[in-house]
């Protein structure tokens, strides 16, 4: 038996959209976020306590790609390149390992520098607002466009992130640009990055996440209207969770 311990408005959410694809049965255990941050309990499931943790059959399994290739060696072999499809398979494991390595520590980067303004006393705000605004527009967005831009890059030939058909790296790569949609993705065109995310949020399985999680990156996403000539999304502003 499958349990997936979610923690609400996090990476885990990914991890339901997986199970949901790979139909196999599971329970979810939801848990409310103390201060933003992750409850007690959940340093009983993690040493780490961080969001997701999958136990299955006793085993408890932790970090989200370790999480997805788990299932996808156990239940879902072919939603991953075989060895035969070698430029498949490297592009999936380039892009399993960049979501979580490279653009989801920009994406954390950001909030981080959100929250220190937002946790500074009053009187030093301003202050605090002009550092991180430095540190912002000189490292966390200028790597964020470029990384944008190569992903969008990538999209231009790719239908999904390995190929021309739908694997667990879309899955991997869904949770940074779902956060970073409804804000940074609008300030560019990103034609690609759009399409795609359009593709993935028609599945049926990515449909019964979002309404299983009701998390704040798949509701924030179903409330975007795309405009018909533009495909470009309208911009609301939200804060990003670590
Ligand atoms: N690279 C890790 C990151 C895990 C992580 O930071 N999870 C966040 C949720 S999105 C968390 O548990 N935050 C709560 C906390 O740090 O207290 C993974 O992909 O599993």
């Amino acid at each position: 038996m499958i349990v997936l311990h979610h923690l609400s408005d996090s990476r885990s959410s990914r991890i339901i959209w997986m199970l949901e694809e790979l139909k196999v049965p599971y329970e979810l255990k939801r848990y409310d976020r103390v201060e933003g941050r992750s409850p007690p309990e959940f340093y009983n499931l993690s040493p780490i306590g961080k969001s997701p943790v999958l136990v299955d059959d006793g085993k408890s399994y932790i970090e989200s790609g370790a999480v997805v290739e788990h299932l996808v060696r156990k239940y879902g072999r072919e939603l991953k390149p075989s060895e035969n499809d070698l430029p498949q398979l490297e592009k999936y494991d380039f892009w399993t390992h960049y979501s979580e390595g490279s653009l989801m520590m920009l994406v954390v980067g950001l909030f981080v520098n959100n929250k220190a303004v937002d946790m500074s006393p009053f009187v030093s705000r301003f202050l605090v607002r002009k550092i991180t605004n430095t540190i912002n527009d000189h490292y966390y967005l200028k790597e964020l466009y470029l990384n944008l831009d190569h992903i969008d890059d990538h999209l231009t030939t790719s239908k999904y992130f390995a190929g021309d058909y739908f694997t667990a790296a879309d899955v991997q790569m869904s949770y940074p640009l779902l956060c970073l949609q409804p804000t940074i993705l609008n300030t560019r065109p990103y034609p690609n990055i759009k399409r795609w995310l359009k593709g993935i949020s028609s599945r049926p399985a990515f449909i019964a996440a979002s309404e299983k999680s009701n998390d704040k990156y798949f509701r924030l996403f179903n409330e975007t209207k795309f405009s018909k000539e533009e495909d470009e999304p309208e911009i609301s502003s939200f804060s990003i969770s670590a």
